[in-house]
C-alpha cells in the first residue's frame, strides 16, 4: 500500500465499506480512483481498484437484466384504471382468486405451479375496471431463476400495486417473509417510501395489500390473527374465502383503496356529470383535471366548483385544490 495517499482517499474507502448497495459501492469505488495520485508508486492500486470498478459495473448490469424478468417475454399489457399483481405461494389460491374476482377462467388445481404465465382478467368496482393479473408462484430461489421466478417477478414489478395471496391453511407469515425477500432481491419495496439511502435506482416502491385465502380452513382464524399482528401495521388484509365465492365488496374495496387512485367527474355548467369518471393519482388537484380534459383549460384556467369533498355543494375552488376520490368538478376559464 503507498503510503502517501490523501485523506479523501480513506474516506472514500470508508463510503465503500459501509456501502448497502451496488451502486454505492460503484460510486465509492470512482471517488477512490478520482482522489488517488497517479505516479509509479499507485500505478498497482489504481489498477486493482479499475479492475474492482468494472467487476462491480457487471454485476450491476446482471442484477439488472434479472429484475427486469428476462426482458419483455411476460409483459402483460395494462388495461383499466390500474394493474394489480396477484403475488404468492404455489397452491395459494391466486387463480381461484382471480376467477372470483374477474372475468378470467384460469386453470385451477391443487398441485403446484399449475399457472406457468401471468393471467390477466379485469374486475369491475363500482364504475372503474381494474386489471388483476395472476403471475406463476413465488418461492425462496425464484429470483435466481426457479420455476418462472424472474418472470413474475419482472411482471409484479411493473404493476402498479401487488397483492400478496397467502394461504391461511398453512403458515402465513414464512409465505409473507418468502414473497418479500424474493420481491426484495428484485429491487420491489412495499408500503415502503424512497429514503435518502434509497440512491439504487433500479428499486422501485410499490403499494401492496395482503389477501388471506382459504379462510374456511381449519385453524385459518387464528393465523389471520398472528399474521395481523406481525404485518398488520404495514399492510391492509383481509381473510377471504375465494372457493366459496360469495359477496366480495369488502375485498374489491380494500384493492381500489391499495392503488391510491380518485375518480373526478367532470361537467359543464348547467349540465349533468360526465358517466365516466377520470381516473388520477390520490393528491391530484383541479389543474390536473385540467390537463386530463383540454391544453386550452389547463392554459386558460381560473377557477373550478366542487361538488363533493368541499362544505358547500359547487364550491368555488382555486386551481391547486386537492380533490378527493368521487368529486364533480366543473372548470371555468
Ligand atoms: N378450502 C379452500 N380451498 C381453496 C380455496 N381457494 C382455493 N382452494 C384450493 O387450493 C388449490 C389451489 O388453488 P389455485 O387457485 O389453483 O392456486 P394457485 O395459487 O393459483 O396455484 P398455482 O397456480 O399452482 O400457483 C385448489 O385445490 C383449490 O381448490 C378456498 O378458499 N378454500
Ligand atoms: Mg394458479
Amino acid at each position: 500500500m503507498p503510503a502517501n495517499l490523501p485523506p479523501e482517499y480513506f474516506k472514500a474507502e470508508q463510503k465503500y465499506l459501509s456501502a448497502k448497495t451496488l451502486e454505492e459501492r460503484i460510486i465509492a469505488t470512482q471517488e477512490l480512483i478520482r482522489v488517488t495520485p497517479k505516479h509509479k508508486g499507485t500505478e498497482k492500486l489504481l489498477s486493482n481498484l479499475k479492475r474492482r470498478l468494472a467487476k462491480l459495473k457487471k454485476e450491476l448490469q446482471d442484477q439488472k437484466k434479472r429484475r427486469m424478468g428476462g426482458g419483455q417475454r411476460f409483459a402483460v399489457k395494462k388495461e383499466g384504471a390500474a394493474q394489480v399483481a396477484l403475488v404468492g405461494a404455489p397452491n395459494s389460491g391466486k387463480s381461484t382468486l382471480l376467477k372470483w374476482l374477474t372475468n378470467a377462467n384460469p386453470e385451477i388445481a391443487g398441485y403446484p405451479f399449475t399457472t406457468r404465465e401471468p393471467i390477466p382478467g379485469m374486475m369491475p368496482y363500482q364504475d372503474v375496471q381494474i386489471q388483476l393479473v395472476e403471475v406463476p408462484a413465488i418461492v425462496r430461489g425464484s429470483y435466481y431463476g426457479k420455476g418462472l421466478g424472474p418472470q413474475s417477478l419482472g411482471v409484479a414489478r411493473n404493476a402498479d400495486a401487488i397483492a400478496l395471496v397467502v394461504d391461511l391453511s398453512s403458515d402465513p407469515i414464512e409465505q409473507v417473509k418468502t414473497l418479500l425477500e424474493e420481491l426484495e432481491l428484485a429491487g420491489v419495496k412495499l408500503n415502503e417510501q424512497r429514503g435518502d439511502e434509497t440512491l439504487d435506482e433500479s428499486v422501485v416502491f410499490r403499494r401492496a395489500i395482503i389477501i388471506g385465502t382459504k379462510a374456511d380452513a381449519d385453524g385459518a382464524g387464528r393465523r389471520f390473527s398472528d399474521l395481523k399482528i406481525a404485518y398488520g401495521g404495514r399492510f391492509p388484509m383481509l381473510p377471504v374465502s375465494p372457493l366459496k365465492g360469495g359477496d366480495a365488496a369488502q375485498l374489491k374495496e380494500m384493492i381500489f383503496k391499495s392503488l391510491g387512485i380518485i375518480r373526478a367527474y367532470t361537467k359543464r355548467p348547467d349540465e349533468k356529470a360526465a358517466e365516466r369518471p377520470l381516473v388520477l393519482h390520490a393528491g391530484s388537484t383541479v389543474m390536473d383535471v385540467a390537463k386530463a380534459v383540454h391544453k386550452d383549460f389547463s392554459q386558460n384556467l381560473k377557477f373550478a366548483r366542487v361538488w363533493g369533498s368541499t362544505k358547500f355543494p359547487g364550491q368555488q375552488v382555486p386551481k391547486d385544490y386537492v380533490l378527493s376520490d368521487g368529486d364533480v368538478v366543473e372548470l371555468h376559464i
